[in-house]
């Protein structure tokens, strides 16, 4: 816990996206940033205290600033934490070998029928035992740090039995008990057809929903469940099944939608009322309407599409459409081995037309609200959790223009200071 009060004095400009907590933010509204200039934020107890202009709150907190310890921002850029919604942070080995298939034209499709791909990181994630396992996650932890994220989702799916997959989230959950970044846990038994069950994938679904299903939520190891719902993987009516038995668990549904193929995924994420479709490269005008209708998060993973050397997903229509649009880096050591987020940012604006304001929307409110954390994370407002960053840049546009390139300064998580001089402390 915070001991004593945080003080981030001045800063250039303060993005607080005031309001955040009501919800996700659409179409025209995803560009409201609420910046205030020379702006400054008390925090006490691991909550923001206040927020405003400097000379606000020097004038408020006047009697106090004795016992604070204080930033000076001046000059800089600072934005709420980010927070990534999409992640396979909890994983063994690597596949660079397959990389570098792809780079001679094979498909991930093709690697994955062969056995490898998501299979071959199940074989890697089952031999690790649990503390190796939090050992290898917990250093990409340290990196999603470094780039300025504090709250990561992070889905199972690389056990596919429930004994694997329960190790995969203890270790996600020791990880959120020993980190300094939050770490928020999804289901994802129905990630691959294991080998074993390749002949009668409909067995390996009954798996999924009568015992994985039941036995994750006992144990309250993840808020969420998802599905890898494509062409050769989970059709959609093996999605439903599984997302509609999450439901009766109290797990909320996600999906990994039209990623490879236009397979429906949109459509059932509107009728299960997933949280969030995720990927959509290939989704339908029609998915994405109902998507908006629905109220549905349109996770989009751009670095996979850049990873994957494939079209990206049609952000514009969707902000068009009313779909509230969150970024994630997805990362995972198949399609999109990264965890730069602000990368996903610049690639958010340069391959997918979405604007400086709604890719700092996308990777701060709407990717909250698409892990159900809008009212404690997301936006700097009083009440909300102490998280936030500090860019070494004058202003937002920046940190687009430079791209590819690590701009973090300073990272405060729960009214601490963690990230000091772009260094964990
Ligand atoms: O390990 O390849 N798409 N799941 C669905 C992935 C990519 C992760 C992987
Ligand atoms: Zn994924």
């Amino acid at each position: 816990m915070q001991n004593r009060p945080l003080f981030v004095r001045n800063a250039a400009q303060l993005v607080t996206f005031s309001g955040g907590s009501k919800g996700p933010l659409t179409g025209r509204r995803m560009k409201e940033l609420s910046i205030i200039e020379n702006g400054s934020v008390w925090m006490e107890q691991g909550k923001i205290a206040a927020v405003g202009p400097d000379d606000e709150l020097m004038a408020a907190y006047r009697e106090r600033m004795g016992e604070a310890e204080v930033v000076d921002a001046s000059g800089k850029l600072v934005t709420p934490g980010l927070v990534d919604p999409h992640t396979h942070l909890v994983f063994a080995g690597s596949r660079e070998q397959e990389f570098a298939m792809r780079l001679q034209g094979k498909t991930y499709m093709e690697i994955y029928n062969a056995g490898g791909g998501i299979r071959a990181t199940v074989r890697a994630t089952r031999q690790a035992d649990a503390d190796a396992l939090f050992e290898a996650s917990r250093g990409r932890l340290d990196q999603f740090l470094l780039h300025g994220v504090t709250t990561v989702e992070a889905k199972s799916g690389y056990g596919l039995t429930l004994e694997d997959e329960l190790k995969q989230l203890e270790v996600a959950r020791r990880l959120h008990q020993s980190h300094p970044v939050d770490v928020v846990s999804t289901f994802m038994g129905a990630h691959a057809v294991p080998l074993e069950y390749k002949d009668d994938p409909d067995r390996f679904v009954d798996e999924v929903v009568s015992v994985m299903i039941p036995e994750v939520a006992r144990r309250e190891l993840a808020e969420f469940n998802d599905v890898f719902c494509e062409q050769g993987v989970f059709t959609p009516e093996q999605a439903r099944k599984i997302l509609l038995a999450g439901k009766e668990h109290g797990l909320w549904p996600k999906i990994h939608a039209d990623e490879i193929e236009p397979y429906g995924g949109a459509e059932l994420a509107a009728e299960v009322g997933a949280v969030s479709a995720d990927h959509l490269l290939k989704a339908s005008e029609e998915g994405m309407r109902r998507m908006a209708a629905a109220g549905v998060i349109g996770v989009l993973l751009p670095g996979t599409a850049f990873f994957l050397m494939a079209e990206f997903a049609k952000a514009r229509k969707m902000i068009d459409l009313g779909v509230p649009v969150a970024l994630s880096t997805d990362c995972n050591p198949g399609s999109s081995p990264t965890v730069s987020l602000p990368f996903i940012m610049n690639l958010g604006c340069l391959k997918m037309g979405m604007t400086p304001e709604e890719v700092l929307a996308a990777t701060t409110v709407n990717a909250a609200h698409a892990i159900r954390r809008g009212h404690e994370i997301g936006s700097l407002e009083k009440g909300k959790k102490a998280d936030l960053v500090i860019f070494r840049v004058a202003n937002y546009m920046q940190l687009q223009y430079g791209y590819a390139v690590n701009h973090v300064d300073t990272v405060i998580k729960n009214g601490n200071v963690v990230v000091k001089g772009g260094r964990l402390l």
